[in-house]
């Protein structure tokens, strides 16, 4: 199967000014489309190649061909990044509401956590919200990796490469954290994972 760059679900300066439209183009149009690109050209030829999703490549690619998973499970992580955000402020509702008020105590302690593991991740990886069970938690993981190979269920991810915050906030990545958690992430789409 031939995997091609999804669009982005809202336009590149929909999310100024917490990120603005030169990092999107970027990220999107430069990052993620090699990613994609790389994936396609090295599955090419191999048993990878009959799979029909990003998830069962890098799943099965895991600890078995770095390359092909870097790219392929890459490739998943920035779909489900830019899923995880959207224009304009969002209320905190529903079942995730109830849940990080279980789990943190109140949104703030989650927020305040949750940009301190991302800023903790030493080098470039990413940040996650994931249902472990009955448990939330949040998790960091280096360059490609992601909760999926570590059987938990993704809620929640933030890019913590510098590609992903540099022309936007330099060397600021807590405070990059803490503008993805309190003004960029939609929280109907995390209640939709939840509830899946
Ligand atoms: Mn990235």
């Amino acid at each position: 199967m031939k995997f091609s760059l999804p669009p982005l679900p809202y336009e590149k300066d929909a999310l100024e000014p917490h990120m603005s439209a030169q990092t999107l183009e970027l990220h999107h149009d430069k990052h993620h489309a090699a990613y994609i690109k790389k994936t396609n050209a090295k599955i090419d030829g191999t048993k990878f190649e009959e799979l029909d999703s990003l998830q069962s490549i890098f799943q099965k690619a895991h600890q078995e061909d770095d390359g092909i998973f870097n790219n392929a499970a890459q490739a998943w992580n920035h779909e489900f990044f830019w899923e995880t955000m959207t224009p304009g402020a969002r209320e905190v509702t529903g079942e995730i509401k109830e849940k990080l008020d279980h789990h943190f105590k109140n949104f703030d302690a989650f927020a305040d956590e949750f940009a301190e593991v991302g800023a903790s991740q030493f080098g470039s990886g990413w940040v996650w919200l994931v249902q472990n069970g009955e448990k939330l938690e949040i998790m960091k993981t280096p360059n490609a990796e992601n909760p999926l190979v570590h059987g938990k269920k993704p809620l929640i991810g933030c890019d913590v490469w510098e590609h992903s915050y540099y022309l936007d906030y330099q060397n600021r990545r807590p405070e990059y954290l803490k503008n993805f958690i309190e003004n960029l992430v939609n929280w109907d789409v995390v209640n939709q994972r939840l509830a899946q």
